[in-house]
């Protein structure tokens, strides 16, 4: 048990678990990311519902969204942490996790609020289907980014966050990763996306997806249509670009739309402290 408020040590903890030998490339990182994701990226501006404020993956109706398949993974990577530090809600656990993954990997320094209650509001339950689905294009990507108060700037870079990790085809029913070292954060998915000849290819399963092989690579590597949909939009496109040519641009962008993806639904007074969560039932609140 650590001091409530001590987030340092939390940050720690998370630090120290990320290295799994025996899960996917090593790195249990990328799936924490994946989770911190998808625990706020429900949230509807125009409804204020959804969003990572009460954490409501823990429960069915949410944590059984086959969009969410997998991600099980990485809520039972968290319990020990969470065991230690009992006094840290799930859902700034959740997001911290990803926040902290992102930065052991490589990548940039994200600014992230404490504050988030456990406190599960059924009036701000978010129902399926608010998850992008990978089979789709621009249109779908902006229906869903734009739900949650994205431009096409910010959807690009948060985009990004394909550096890491893979798919599953016991998850979501594609296969396999975006770049050679999918446990390092870079800007290579932008750079590989521009630079590789990008093939169909229609899996056992009948899920259609992309792919390239470089003859020098461990594996073949792939692209969600989702991901190529950047490509051929001609507004998604010059983001890509940029990103693809400045990779501190890339850190810049993708940490600043990272911590906005973890405040959504949240509003806080000037002090920094939660407004709208006064219903507190449980997890530590100051
Ligand atoms: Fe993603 N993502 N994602 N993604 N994502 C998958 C894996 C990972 C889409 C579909 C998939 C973001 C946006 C989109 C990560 C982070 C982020 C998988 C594979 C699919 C499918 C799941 C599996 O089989 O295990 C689609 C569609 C979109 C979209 O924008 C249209 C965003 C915005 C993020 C983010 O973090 C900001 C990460 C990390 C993974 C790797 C997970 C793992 O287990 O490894």
């Amino acid at each position: 048990m650590s001091t409530p408020g001590d987030y340092a040590a939390v940050r720690k903890d998370i630090a120290a678990l990320l290295k799994q030998p025996e899960y996917d490339d090593g790195s249990a990182g990328p799936v924490l990311v994946r989770l911190a994701w998808h625990s706020s990226g429900t949230y509807d501006h125009e409804t204020d519902t959804g969003g990572s404020n009460g954490a409501g993956m823990r429960y069915e109706t949410e944590g059984g969204d086959p969009a969410n398949a997998g991600l099980q993974h990485a809520r039972v990577f968290l319990e020990p942490v969470k065991a230690k530090h009992s006094w840290i809600t799930y859902a700034d656990l959740w997001t911290l996790a990803g926040v902290v993954a992102v930065k052991e990997m490589g990548g940039p320094e994200i600014e992230w609020k404490a504050g988030r209650t456990d406190y599960v509001d059924d009036s701000k339950l978010p129902p399926r289907g608010r998850l992008p689905d990978g089979a789709q294009g621009a249109d779908h990507i902006r229906f869903i980014f734009y739900r949650m108060g994205f431009s096409d700037q910010e959807i690009v870079a948060l985009s990004g966050a394909h550096n890491l990790g893979r798919c599953h085809s016991d998850r979501s029913g594609f296969h396999g990763a975006w770049v050679n070292n999918p446990t390092r954060f870079s800007n290579t998915y932008f750079r590989l996306m521009l630079s590789r000849s990008w093939k169909e290819k229609v899996l056992d399963s009948g899920v259609r997806q992309f792919v390239h092989y470089d003859e020098d690579a461990e594996e073949e590597l792939m692209m969600l249509p989702t991901d190529l949909a950047l490509l051929s939009d001609p507004s998604f496109r010059p983001w890509v670009e940029l990103y693809a040519n400045d990779k501190e641009r890339f850190f810049e962008d993708f940490a600043k739309v990272f911590a906005k993806l973890v405040e959504l639904g949240i509003e806080r007074d000037e002090a920094g402290k939660i407004t709208n969560a006064d219903n507190v039932k449980g997890g530590y609140h100051s």
